[in-house]
């Protein structure tokens, strides 16, 4: 099985770390493959950079389905373009939110999120909301430490999470603690052995929710709303996105190729 992990942001060294924590949750005979975008925003912090942050994802969408890709992670805490993936991709789509909070209620009675910027915790809430698990969210909490800080060695960063999350458990009730990006997967089990609750990163937990979704031959519905798109032109920046009249590849779905017969925007 290949399951196809996406930055969303355009930082490597994210991306690698992203690679290596999937890898930690990959059974025999699955296969991570951890990219970036060429194009679009360093960090995601805003709801600018998330939407910018969107065409970049589709295009690797589009790559995974010419390479015969089994299913996707969407690996950004606020779960950019999943809904616009699932209507272009064969397999399953799971993003890092869902996935860390729905693993959080088999664990527990509440949890509460801990993340990086302030102004994130707004989607945050909204995503609980959307997700129908906003009762077992006991609070979202930010340490105000910028995303790309994360990629600083040594920097302050490990501390502050750490004490975020101690002081979630310890003022708001809760027994499960969410790291609220992606950047954190690898604090997990450090963070979980100090504070003494279990501690979910949404990248292991989406990565196995594939593994598992692949494994049971299940994926995304194309009934209604997830069907394919109707192909229509675009135009301007965006005219390598207008998609192909469906081919019968890949298990059904048709392939996404652009104008070109390339990739879409590629
Ligand atoms: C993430 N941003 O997981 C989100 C975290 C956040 O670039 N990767 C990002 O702060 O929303």
């Amino acid at each position: 099985m290949l399951i196809k992990v996406i930055n969303p942001n355009t930082t490597d060294s994210m991306t690698e770390k992203i690679g290596a924590c999937a890898r930690t949750v990959a059974t025999v005979g699955t296969t991570i493959h951890a990219v970036n975008p060429a194009m679009g925003p360093a960090s995601i912090e805003s709801h600018y950079d998330e939407a910018l942050a969107v065409p970049g994802l589709l295009d690797e969408i589009a790559k995974g389905e010419r390479d015969g890709v089994d299913g996707y992670v969407i690996a950004c805490f606020g779960d950019p373009g999943l809904e616009a993936a699932r209507e272009l991709a064969a397999g399953p789509v799971v993003a890092i939110a869902e996935a860390a909070m729905r693993t959080a209620t088999f664990l527990g009675r509440g949890f509460s999120v801990v993340t990086t910027l302030g102004r994130t915790t707004g989607r945050a809430w909204d995503l609980a909301a959307h997700y129908g698990v906003k009762d077992f969210c006991r609070n979202v909490r930010a340490c105000e430490i910028p995303v790309l800080d994360l990629e600083i060695p040594g920097s302050a960063a490990r501390g502050v999470i750490t004490a975020e999350c101690a002081r979630a458990v310890a003022e708001d009730g809760c027994d499960v603690v969410v790291l609220g990006c992606a950047g954190m997967a690898d604090l997990t089990a450090d963070i979980s052995r100090r504070i003494g609750v279990p501690v979910v990163d949404g990248v292991a937990a989406a990565t196995a929710t594939v593994q598992a979704l692949v494994s049971m031959g299940l994926r995304t519905s194309t009934q209604s709303e997830f069907a394919r798109p109707v192909p229509k032109p675009m135009v301007g920046l965006l005219a390598g996105f207008t998609l192909d009249e469906p081919v019968a590849v890949n298990g059904g779905r048709a392939a996404t190729a652009g104008l070109d017969g390339a990739g879409i925007g590629s």
